[in-house]
């Protein structure tokens, strides 16, 4: 039996996931707004891929046969200085998600909850996956700057990340 405690946090998480898509959709908006394309495209699919992470939580929640509460949600930062500041800011975003799922698993495992611990281990291999991708990122654009003719090309690459499934 998954403790009333450990729901408690498995819910925090459910809004924290939440968050995490709703940022990247705003990050989606502001992007197209600066004619991004591939960028937009980027956040637009990663927005969908954070409600795939919501749903789990949402699910396993509901499967363990409690109520899934989703909770107020904090708006999310809607202007960046630079498309390399988004990104950043995106990846910090990520190390914050990746310390939870971690506090998550200590947790059940000092509860000795192994069905919740077994749980968490798809997102601790996923957020390995997506600092990769942020970071990834981040490095092509320190090798070409945010702006000019070679971004333009950054972008277009940046776009097909999420259709060849490294989103
Ligand atoms: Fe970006 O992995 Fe969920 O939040």
């Amino acid at each position: 039996m998954v403790s009333k405690e450990m729901i408690k946090k498995l819910n925090d998480q459910i809004n924290v996931e939440f968050f995490s898509s709703n940022f990247y959709l705003q990050a989606s908006s502001w992007c197209k707004n600066k004619a991004l394309d591939g960028c937009t495209t980027f956040f637009k699919a990663h927005a969908t891929e954070e409600m795939m992470h919501m749903q789990k939580f949402f699910d396993f929640v509901n499967e363990t046969g409690n109520i899934a509460i989703i909770g107020a949600l904090d708006a999310p930062p809607t202007d960046f200085k630079t498309v390399k500041d988004l990104f950043k800011r995106s990846i910090e975003h990520e190390k914050f998600v990746t310390s939870k799922i971690q506090d998550l698993a200590v947790f059940a495992m000092s509860k000795k909850d192994y069905l919740t611990y077994n749980f968490l281990q798809w997102f601790i291999s996923e957020q390995l996956e997506e600092e990769n991708l942020f970071q990834s990122v981040i490095d092509k654009i320190e090798m070409v700057g945010d702006s000019g003719k070679n971004f333009y090309l950054l972008d277009k690459e940046i776009g097909r990340l999420e259709s060849e499934g490294k989103g």
